[in-house]
């Protein structure tokens, strides 16, 4: 990834989830270059932040691993409004709702009103997994098939980096070739959106099926942050209110893509920047 944009983009909040630290599947290089180059007022960590089945199998954690976590207690620290909401994955952080460690606050789940006064149940999405069993298509497919799909990824990755072709995520496009994964998604997002209905909230805010998401099923917000392991993606809420899936790799790669959503978001630590012309001088042919 090419580390010559030093855009500083400014968010009210920021909801990223399924980072999988602890396992090799992790992007943290990749999502350290998406933290130093964000800032908000709230950091949502909408669950499975550290792999904890993982780590109890084999101890993996490199120092990159670590940067992550110093960096998020970084910003906790200086002011962000940070808020953990334990996944299925690192579930052992769910006793500790309530509680606040490192300026982090736990929490099982959160109510997030947008400047725009929308009302957003924030909550990773394990919840209901026992109502779309039948469509557990990552259950079918197995832990083990599912790591093999990954490392054959980063050597694809590996490769396309070395043609100089962007990044590009094979599981992903697996995923949405299989029908039953495509039942199973769209399960999930129906029990997500009838609980949110049934709560009182304009939307939801999830992770957990690494499948990220911006929509509106029946007047409800779904949105998904989806993961660091292959998407590198995150939901941001901007000054006005108004929800933006971001797709990091694409904008690390891409040159027009930055062009037109930066246009607008312009300010680096209260200095106005012309976000083409220092996106110029970081460029890359397609
Ligand atoms: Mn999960």
């Amino acid at each position: 990834m090419n580390d010559q944009s030093p855009i500083l983009n400014r968010y009210r909040s920021i909801w990223i989830s399924d980072i999988h630290l602890g396992t090799p599947g992790a992007s943290a290089e990749q999502l350290l270059h998406f933290l130093k180059h964000t800032r908000s007022e709230y950091l949502f960590l909408v669950g499975d932040i550290v792999d904890g089945w993982q780590l109890k199998k084999r101890w993996y954690w490199p120092q990159a691993h670590n940067d992550v976590v110093q960096k998020l207690l970084r910003k906790a620290r200086h002011g962000t409004n940070v808020i953990f909401i334990p996944g299925n994955h690192d579930e052992a952080a769910r006793q500790y709702a309530g509680l606040t460690f490192g300026e982090i606050k736990l929490c099982q789940d959160y109510i997030h009103e947008t400047t725009d006064g929308k009302r957003l149940w924030i909550v990773h999405g394990d919840l209901f997994d026992h109502i779309i069993q039948h469509a557990r298509w990552l259950a079918y497919i197995g832990d083990k098939a599912y790591n093999v799909l990954l490392r054959m990824n980063r050597w694809l990755n590996v490769c396309r980096d070395a043609l100089n072709l962007p990044y590009w995520s094979l599981s992903q496009y697996l995923k949405l070739k299989v029908k039953s994964a495509v039942s199973f998604i769209s399960a999930f997002e129906h029990v997500m959106v009838t609980e949110t209905r049934r709560r009182g909230c304009d939307g939801i805010i999830c992770g957990h099926i690494h499948k990220p998401e911006l929509k509106n099923i029946d007047g409800i917000i779904y949105g998904n942050d989806g993961d660091w392991v292959e998407s590198l993606s995150a939901l941001v809420e901007h000054h006005d209110g108004s929800l933006e899936l971001l797709d990091w790799s694409q904008i690390c790669e891409s040159n027009a893509w930055r062009g037109a959503v930066y246009d607008d978001i312009s300010v680096v630590d209260g200095e106005p920047v012309k976000a083409m012309g220092m996106l110029a001088s970081g460029g890359q042919s397609r």
